[in-house]
């Protein structure tokens, strides 16, 4: 199965790590087909301009419609996609999102900049395909790009095939809902700091149940809203008396 993945930017450079490391070995395997697109390419006039003074008054630009839509006509006539709009006021990108989208065939992304897109681009575009106006986090970015960035590399590592080791995807920090605990290598001793005697215990259980409660430390103390949001049945005796 391949996944294609078209992004329409007015910085397409600003992509370009998109081809590093991870993503860039899961382009090169097939596994993801990247297209990163000028969004200047559709413009008709001599300055190329892409946004113009808000209705209504107020601070910044917006991006103009005609060249949105007649670029993501261009982009869409390759066949169905789910179209992405990166915004500071979108619904959260959470984990679960990213193994949603894991399973379709086609995203694009549509990269706003200034005080974002004119409305009626999502408005008509969600006529007819799924659409999802999303953000990161709560912050405030110059323009969807990075944001693009934090999601597709969400989403491709969750491919069957990208990462080496699947159970790692399985085993994730949120998977089962909590913060992943503390990890420790080699040596056993490093400036006067030891890794814990548990870990070399070989004792399975034991070393299964510290995990936990590791998790479940760590989950409250700098996520209680996790552990608030467990379903009922998430947390076991053992979890309840830790
Ligand atoms: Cl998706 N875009 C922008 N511009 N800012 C953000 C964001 C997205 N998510 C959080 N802040």
């Amino acid at each position: 199965r391949r996944v294609r993945i078209d992004v329409v930017t007015i910085f397409p450079g600003y992509l370009a790590p998109l081809r590093e490391a991870l993503l860039g070995r899961a382009i090169e395997a097939g596994l993801v087909e990247l297209g990163v697109h000028d969004l200047r390419d559709w413009t008709h006039d001599v300055h190329q301009a892409v946004d113009d003074s808000p209705y209504g008054g107020g601070p910044g630009m917006v991006m103009r419609p005609q060249v949105w839509g007649e670029a993501l006509d261009a982009v869409l006539a390759a066949g169905p996609a789910r179209l992405v709009v990166p915004t500071p006021a979108g619904r959260p990108f959470t984990q679960a999102t990213a193994q949603a989208w894991a399973g379709e065939e086609r995203l694009v992304f549509a990269c706003g900049r200034y005080e974002g897109i004119d409305q009626r681009v999502v408005d008509s575009y969600a006529a007819r395909m799924p659409v999802d106006e999303v953000s990161i986090g709560d912050y405030v970015l110059v323009g969807g790009e990075v944001a693009v960035m934090v999601m597709v590399e969400a989403v491709v590592r969750l491919l069957p095939g990208v990462l080496g080791n699947p159970v790692s995807a399985q085993e994730d920090s949120f998977s089962d809902g909590l913060l992943e605990g503390p990890a420790y290598t080699r040596p056993v001793s490093w400036r006067g700091l030891d890794v814990p005697e548990v870990l070399r215990s070989g004792n399975h259980a034991a070393i299964a149940r510290w995990r936990r409660d590791r998790a479940l430390e760590r989950t409250a103390a700098r996520r209680p809203d996790l552990l608030d949001a467990l379903p009922e049945d998430a947390l076991d005796r053992a979890d309840r008396a830790f």
